[in-house]
């Protein structure tokens, strides 16, 4: 740091300087800055030693193999479906969209295919460093799913980094391919429906941000909620894809509450509030392959808008159900690269491609380029391996308990967190019993929430159908539960079962109106005001004044963490999960071009306060450090 100060000051590069330069520049021993990262970083780094990372359970850090980056060859000038909408418009795209004979494939690798395997734990650092390879490999994909669901949140909360810069790095360095995101419609990224002003701000913020297709649902399949996002979305000239949830069975006669004519009228109506592609959102992987065949030629028949399938493969059967709806004329699929498929993720583009060939309709890959980058993401998937379900092979079972393949891996980890990890297949089955108590409701993001929610707390209490209703008054349901019974989440088809509802509300009101329009608009420059003078250090940005009117805690605490700890981002994924083992070494690269080489040299007995001393190298001087073991 000393020669770095020496040779960036003004004085020296000017060349106006004598031998008493050094004697008599104050400043040029001022190493505050970098000395400051680095204490907060070995912060960081001994207290994920020695405390661990939340729920993982592993004590040693296990040995990985060194990710490769593919050698991909990287064209200098990328062009695709983005230039197509950047010149066109979405009419434009669409059109674009009409005349194509091949398939065109989303690839969720970046989104859903970790939500639904990791617990959405993959960190911007994984993704950057394949990025380019990416814009290259997928360069005639129709879209990448990179943001969105549940990966705004556990960014901050989890990986403590911030969600808007993944997206604009991801941005920076795929300049050629759609990017998509997941919108809860009125629940935006979030939990619970937010006013229409927050809900305007998060699409023009992620619109300019870089997001180009949003694909937009609702909860509970009612469009009255999905109406603000796909106006605003419109307004910013980007991509209103508008879903469906897909729940149930159409093929099913006892499953008659959402019949093929319920979807054709959904389509109907989104298709006149002005969605410019339908998506059909198979969020558990319930649409077998001959009602995909059916549901999207029947959809063809009443609708003119490209369709968008989505679906899990937890039942091992989405490549059937994918070539069947490519056999009815679907225009886009959602697929994940080979080693991110499969399971609760998506089906493979690797195996989908193979399984296709020779037949009429084609995808547009290059498989030696998806086989590379699949490669990389097997070495990336072990990282995080401790977030995974357990789940090793199909389950068909899904038929029956309907969980998204999103929620799979997410409420595992709470019902870890709340000490029923051991009971995990009744939380399953309990899953089922809930929709039906009900009134078998569409179950995605947040619906599906409030019914694990619920699922839970039943098997916490020991509770079944007839012990909720009669012991319902002394209960106190989750605050999740009663939400949804008020209201506040919207109505769902059919309303609610009027027996509960009352037991669940007791004295409570429930409202039928869209709730934004009952919530107050946030002022959104109070809330910037409120944030300079809170954090005078930081210089308060849009994305943070949209994030806390989302997410106030989880944003407060994503700031004291930052405050506390630096830009942990700048770690590699094996010791930010596991931190470092006694004698182990990393060069960590805080910025370019500067790197701080760390060595863990020892960590001291705990002492009667509960403290240990540990002892690191930091560019080779010796650094001690008091952490706190909260075993
Ligand atoms: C989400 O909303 O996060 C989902 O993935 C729903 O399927
Ligand atoms: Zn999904």
């Amino acid at each position: 740091p000393f020669l770095e100060n020496v040779v960036t000051h003004p004085k020296f590069l000017s060349g106006e300087f004598n031998t008493n330069f050094i004697d008599t520049t104050e400043e040029l021993f001022n190493f505050k800055l970098p000395r400051n990262r680095g204490s907060k970083l070995l912060n960081y780094i001994g207290n994920v030693t020695v405390n661990g990372f939340p729920s993982v359970e592993s004590k040693s850090k296990p040995i990985f193999t060194k990710t490769v980056v593919p050698s991909i060859l990287i064209p200098e000038e990328l062009s695709g479906t983005k230039q197509i909408l950047d010149t066109q418009g979405a009419e434009g795209l669409v059109t674009w969209i009409h005349k194509q004979e091949d398939v065109l494939l989303t690839d969720t690798t970046m989104r859903d295919a970790h939500q639904s395997l990791l617990a959405t734990r993959m960190r911007t650092a994984d993704m950057l460093a394949i990025s380019k390879q990416t814009a290259a490999g997928m360069k005639d994909f129709f879209s990448l799913e990179m943001w969105g669901g549940a990966t705004f949140d556990v960014a901050y909360r989890f990986l403590k980094e911030d969600p808007w810069k993944r997206l604009e790095q991801l941005r920076k360095e795929i300049p050629n391919v759609l990017f998509q995101m997941l919108l809860r419609g009125a629940n935006a990224v979030g939990y619970k429906n937010y006013p229409d002003n927050v809900i305007r701000e998060f699409i023009s913020q992620s619109a300019e941000t870089g997001i180009d297709v949003f694909r937009i649902f609702d909860s509970l399949n009612w469009i009255k909620s999905m109406e603000v996002s796909i106006e605003a979305v419109r307004d910013a000239g980007k991509v209103a894809e508008a879903a469906i949830c897909y729940t149930g069975d159409i093929l099913n006669d006892n499953r008659a509450k959402y019949t093929v004519q319920y979807y054709k009228d959904m389509a109907k109506e989104l298709e006149q509030v002005g969605a410019h592609i339908l998506a059909i959102k198979d969020m558990a992987g319930l649409l077998k392959p001959e009602a995909a065949y059916r549901l999207i030629s029947e959809l063809k028949d009443v609708t003119t808008l490209p369709i968008h399938l989505h679906t899990h493969d937890t039942s091992g059967n989405g490549i059937y159900t994918y070539v069947r709806a490519i056999d009815a004329g679907v225009d886009i699929i959602d697929t994940a690269l080979g080693s991110m498929s499969g399971l609760t993720s998506q089906p493979s583009a690797n195996s989908l491609a193979y399984a296709i060939s020779g037949t009429e309709r084609q995808v547009r890959v290059d498989i030696d380029s998806l086989k590379s980058l699949s490669d990389y993401y097997e070495e990336v998937r072990k990282f995080y391996s401790e977030f995974e379900s357990g789940m090793v092979s199909p389950h068909s079972e899904v038929y029956v308990h309907e969980m998204p393949g999103g929620q799979y891996s997410n409420l595992q980890q709470q019902a870890k967190a709340v000490g029923l990890g051991a009971r995990w297949e009744e939380v399953k089955n309990m899953y089922g019993r809930v929709n039906l108590m009900f009134g078998d409701i569409v179950k995605v993001t947040p619906s599906s929430k409030v019914v694990g929610d619920m699922a839970l707390f039943m098997v916490q209490n020991d509770l079944d159908e007839q012990s909720v209703i009669e012991r319902g008054a002394t209960l106190d349901f989750p605050a999740s539960v009663i939400e949804l019974f008020q209201g506040y989440l919207g109505q769902p088809h059919g309303g609610f079962p009027e027996e509960l509802q009352k037991v669940i509300l007791k004295e409570r009101e429930a409202i039928t109106v869209r709730p934004g329009e009952l919530l107050p608009a946030v002022d959104f420059e109070a809330l910037r005001l409120m944030l300079e003078e809170k954090y005078p250090n930081r210089e308060i940005t849009e994305h943070d004044c949209i994030s806390h009117a989302l997410y106030d805690k989880v944003f407060e605490d994503y700031i004291a963490a930052e405050e506390q700890f630096g830009d942990i981002s700048v770690l590699d994924t094996a010791t930010f999960i596991y931190g470092l083992k006694l004698g182990e070494e990393i060069n960590v690269e805080i910025e370019k071009g500067k790197t701080l080489i760390v060595k863990l040299v020892s960590i001291g007995e705990a002492q009667y306060d509960g403290t240990r001393v540990l002892y690191f190298e930091l560019n080779g001087q010796s650094r001690e450090l008091i952490i706190q073991d909260s075993h």
